[in-house]
């Protein structure tokens, strides 16, 4: 029974965690008492590390979802942290235990440049924004969220951009001297080797959330750099990931806050809810009915507000991933969180791709031009790269919902949504192998035309 109440998947061997999100059941006395919750965490610890490893856990806080945050004194490996959470599962209080994972953007680096935005024309594998755009719905009134990095004020960005709010609550990992505040500027996520875990490779900063930003709403007919797939949409910045990428319970508040939750200390979003929001990142880990993260993403489009991630890049089934194997709603594979594989010019599965059954539709994501930093640690001047991955065709989908939304209508809800851009699809260039990869690559023009 206490299986079913545990998630071990997320954990990994080269990356300890000393966090838990402990979801109680509701009414019972771990939950109303935070007293008794902790007499419990003592216990488990006690049992299972005894006196000669002592383990201290502390309540730090609770999430928007209504799940508890436990901290230990030091981290885990994966075979401590597994006994750690069998034993507080061991508590019938406890409706769920997982590991606060840290999830990583959904990037492969790519220094090729090829002088084409083919992801917005009408080529085999465009997705016909181009054509979209000519029926005047260019997402007018619309807010995609975007959970990433933050973001750098830049020259072809910052008409469209609205600040939303800091959430990584790490002063380690947040890499601008403090935990969460109401600044969502990127201050840079690199990183020097050694510092996110053992062996890990030195890198620079991605400005990763700038990039994204400038897929979906960069300025566009400014006869300047860019465009951007739902050019007269805002841009909800939310910085979730840091240096070292960011962890679960951060992005799981985030995700209740940008669509509406209530965040303890956190101010509500208020008029900036988003009508859809974008996550291209992921980490490792099986997402089940259960998970925080499945229960925020739940949360978000119940208030109406469509979830697109990012397939993920390790070319593997999504099966294993967060969040791109969350359920969702139902567990149904059309409920409003679409998960986004990746293809390229020719209308091809991108080779890094993730792949399988939840995967909904199919975005460009090779060799994507946008808005990015040059700084190579701290922010320097503005400039344009391309960049590859499942993350760049995530924030095309994204756009694409701010397209729908902003034709003048009753709103779609997150599932009717995600139906009308499924079955408005452009082929694959070749069948997807190892695949599925959705039901195609989208087309924005037939989809807004579908739109009510
Ligand atoms: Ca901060
Ligand atoms: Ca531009
Ligand atoms: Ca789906």
């Amino acid at each position: 029974m206490a299986a079913d109440r545990v998630s071990i998947s997320g954990l990994s061997n080269n990356e300890p965690v000393d966090g838990f999100i402990v979801r109680y059941r509701d009414g019972s006395a771990s939950k109303l008492d935070l007293a008794t919750q902790q007499r419990s965490l003592d216990q488990a610890a006690s049992t299972a590390f005894g006196r000669a490893q002592a383990l201290t856990l502390k309540h730090q806080r609770t999430l928007g979802i209504g799940a508890e945050l436990v901290q230990a004194d030091r981290p885990l490996d994966r075979t401590e942290a597994e006994t750690l959470m069998r034993q507080i599962a061991t508590n019938p209080d406890v409706e769920f235990v997982e590991p606060n994972i840290r999830l990583y953007a959904t990037l492969t680096p790519n220094d090729t440049f090829y002088n084409l935005q083919y992801g917005f024309q009408n080529g085999v594998g465009g997705s016909n924004a181009n054509l979209a755009w000519d029926t005047g719905f260019r997402g007018a009134g619309k807010i995609v969220a975007v959970l990433d990095t933050g973001y750098r004020p830049h020259v072809d960005l910052n008409a469209n951009i609205i600040n939303g709010y800091d959430f990584i609550s790490s002063t380690f990992y947040s890499n601008d001297g403090n935990g969460r505040d109401s600044s969502a500027l990127d201050p840079g996520d690199w990183s020097t080797a050694g510092q996110c875990y053992a062996g890990s490779p030195a890198s620079n900063s991605s400005w990763h959330g700038t990039h994204v930003a400038g897929t979906v709403a960069a300025v566009t007919g400014n006869a300047a750099g860019v465009a951007g797939m739902a050019f007269n949409a805002k841009v909800l910045a939310v910085r979730v990931l840091g240096r070292c990428g960011g962890t679960l319970a951060d992005i799981a508040d985030a995700i209740t806050w940008s669509s509406g939750g209530a965040v303890a200390g956190v101010p509500a979003v208020g008029a900036n809810k988003a009508q859809v929001i974008n996550m291209s990142l992921g980490g490792g880990g099986a997402c089940t009915a259960a998970s925080a993260m499945n229960v925020a993403i739940n949360g978000a489009i119940g208030r109406g507000t469509t979830v697109v991630v990012a397939a993920g890049n390790s070319n593997a089934n999504v099966s294993g991933f967060t969040p791109a194997s969350c359920p969702g709603p139902g567990g149904l594979v059309t409920n409003g969180l679409i998960v986004v594989g990746a293809t390229d010019s020719a209308a091809r599965k991108a080779s890094f791709s993730n792949y399988g059954a939840r995967v909904d539709v199919s975005a460009p994501g090779v060799s994507i031009a946008s808005t990015l930093n040059a700084g190579t640690t701290v922010p320097g001047a503005d400039n344009y790269v391309y960049y590859s991955g499942t993350s760049m065709s995530s924030p095309h989908v994204a756009g694409l919902v701010a397209l729908m939304h902003s034709k003048p209508s009753v709103d779609r809800t997150p599932a009717q949504a995600e139906t009308i851009i499924k079955a408005n699809i452009k082929p694959f260039g070749a069948v997807p192998v190892p695949g599925p990869l959705g039901t195609g690559i989208i087309n924005a023009q037939t989809t807004l035309n579908a739109t009510p």
